[in-house]
């Protein structure tokens, strides 16, 4: 069968080789000639380097060994779980220590010698097993991620008892993240996503390394998140949406099983409530904190900008405090993200009041506070995140030492049309193809904003025009899983023709998982 192989030359430079390998091992399981055992991990790990010798052979005597506590055993549990369904072998895991087993996959954590960060791991492959060790537990999932990927797309099936003989070549991966935030948002106040929606996208994120979950709570369609001190927040505030139609609101239950699961995968989620604009959702219970032009009522249009907090009232604050508070208390995660956009209708003095008094509120409930790039008219602290979506005008983050997150929307916002004749999104920012959500490089974005300035890249689905999952899933793929590896992939090993390569093989594995997807014709799926 033919193979393609990548060497790293010691430059770093990934080279890519069509050659010929008689392989006996490689059953006809392959659905098409692209997923046939070619190396197609995404994001492209940092050192990939194909040894001589022969492959890695799963098995029924396959043992997964763990080494490193509760959860080493509970990473090794997730890894069976999705092997046991896709091959039918019994795959027992089992303590390393004492254990005998002639094939095995083995999980390890150990401190690192090298510089590491929580979430880099090395895998390797010999006949006689695996091995993914890592620092800490974030590592060792993220490299089960990239033996998930160096499986067959068939790994994510259900179909039982089929008892393949999947190879993985000998090889050696080390790998690290670029950036330390690799986010993704799903606005869940234009529309309502339930929580076995929201799961579906954590799950997407998870196989692309991704590591934090960004919920937009609030907006001024509907506040999405039950406040116990405050129930009119929910009572009356969340009953409609973008369009018209139920809306929802999770239970304080809801949102930490939410938590819960993303932790489970090593991500952090971080919750957004939109101030002083964008808040005409709270108003409708709380009319006495609203200083809005308009009478509140629900709202289930599009336009933004029209809606705020009355700044000068103590009303506001007391609300703000209450939330913050309930939410920091579910949250354990280090963040609090307040929006702080797009608002028109306070003068330049009292937007730059109610952000210093929110930052105080979000810091005296123990959480570092996120806002949108505006947020850098007001005095920040230096454990303040500014979030770049439209202009350069974070950069003024930098004078206060605070740092930067990139989404730039004609970049990373997946609620763009890919091209004039997609019939969900916006355009706003233009179109963004795979391409342009791809073929990018953070650290030269923006002028006098460098890499050390920066704590990463975020992608945003905005829901105005998302209904749905199969919705959100059409627009984050294929370009989640490009942002994914913009993230995480040093500059140097990136590549675009080697990218769109290795992503025709990821198809197949969406097929499996129900995820809808964009064909986009850059690609040979
Ligand atoms: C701008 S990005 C917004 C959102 C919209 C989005 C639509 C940002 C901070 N504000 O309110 O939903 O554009 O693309």
């Amino acid at each position: 069968m033919i193979q393609t192989r990548q060497w790293q030359l010691r430059t770093g430079r990934l080279l890519s080789v069509g050659l010929l390998v008689v392989s006996s091992s490689c059953h006809n399981l392959s659905r098409g000639s692209s997923s046939s055992g070619r190396i197609q991990v995404i994001p492209v790990p940092q050192s990939l380097v194909l040894d001589a010798g022969a492959p890695f052979v799963l098995s029924d005597s396959t043992r997964l060994l763990f080494d490193g506590g509760a959860e080493a055993q509970r990473i090794a549990e997730s890894l069976a779980t999705l092997l046991r369904p896709s091959t039918g072998y019994s795959l027992p895991v089992l303590p390393a220590s004492g254990a005998r087993a002639s094939s095995a996959i083995r999980l390890v954590l150990h401190p690192s010698s090298a510089p590491a960060t929580d979430e880099s791991y090395e895998l390797t492959a010999a006949p006689t097993g695996i091995l993914i060790s890592a620092p800490q537990p974030a590592g060792l999932f993220r490299g089960v991620q990239t033996l998930r990927q160096l499986f067959p797309a068939d790994v994510e099936s259900h179909i039982g008892d089929r008892r393949p003989t999947w190879t993985i070549p000998a090889v050696t991966i080390q790998d690290a993240p670029r950036f330390a935030w690799r986010g993704a948002m799903l606005d869940v106040a234009r529309h309502f996503f339930p929580v076995k929606e929201v799961k579906q996208f954590i799950d997407m994120a998870a196989l692309y390394k991704l590591n934090v979950l960004h919920l937009h709570l609030a907006d001024d369609q509907g506040w999405r998140i039950a406040i116990d001190s405050r129930p009119r927040l929910t009572g009356m505030g969340s009953s409609t949406q973008v369009g018209g139609g139920e809306g929802g609101f999770y239970t304080q239950a809801e949102y930490s099983d939410l938590v819960r699961y993303a932790a489970a995968r090593y991500i952090t989620v971080v919750p957004e409530i939109d101030m002083p604009g964008h808040a005409n959702a709270a108003f409708i219970g709380y009319p006495d904190v609203s200083c809005g032009s308009r009478a509140p009522a629900s709202y289930s249009g599009s336009d933004v900008g029209w809606s705020t907090f009355c700044v000068d009232s103590e009303a506001s604050y007391a609300l703000v405090d209450d939330i913050v508070r309930e939410i920091a208390a579910l949250t354990p995660g280090k963040y609090f993200h307040v929006g702080g956009d797009e608002v028109t209708i306070l003068t330049h003095p009292q937007y730059v009041k109610f952000i210093e008094r929110v930052q105080d509120i979000v810091s005296k409930h123990g959480k570092q506070m996120i806002g949108w790039e505006e947020i850098t008219k007001a005095r920040l602290l230096p454990t303040t995140i500014a979030q770049q979506w439209k202009s350069d005008s974070v950069r003024a983050a930098l004078q206060y030492g605070s740092k930067i997150l990139l989404s730039p929307a004609n970049r990373t916002y997946l609620d763009m049309k890919y091209t004039p004749a997609t019939e969900l999104g916006l355009s706003w920012a233009g179109y963004v193809d795979l391409r342009t959500a791809y073929d990018w490089d953070p650290a030269m974005y923006l002028t006098g904003v460098q890499e050390k300035d920066l704590v990463g890249i975020e992608a945003a689905i905005w829901s105005e025009t998302v209904r749905n999952i199969g919705a959100v899933s059409y627009l984050a793929l294929p370009r989640l899983p490009a942002l994914a590896e913009v993230g995480w992939s040093a500059q140097r090993t990136r590549n675009w023709d080697e990218f769109r390569d290795r992503l025709s093989a990821h198809a197949a594995r969406w097929n499996y998982l129900g995820m809808n997807y964009y064909r986009s014709p850059d690609v040979a799926w």
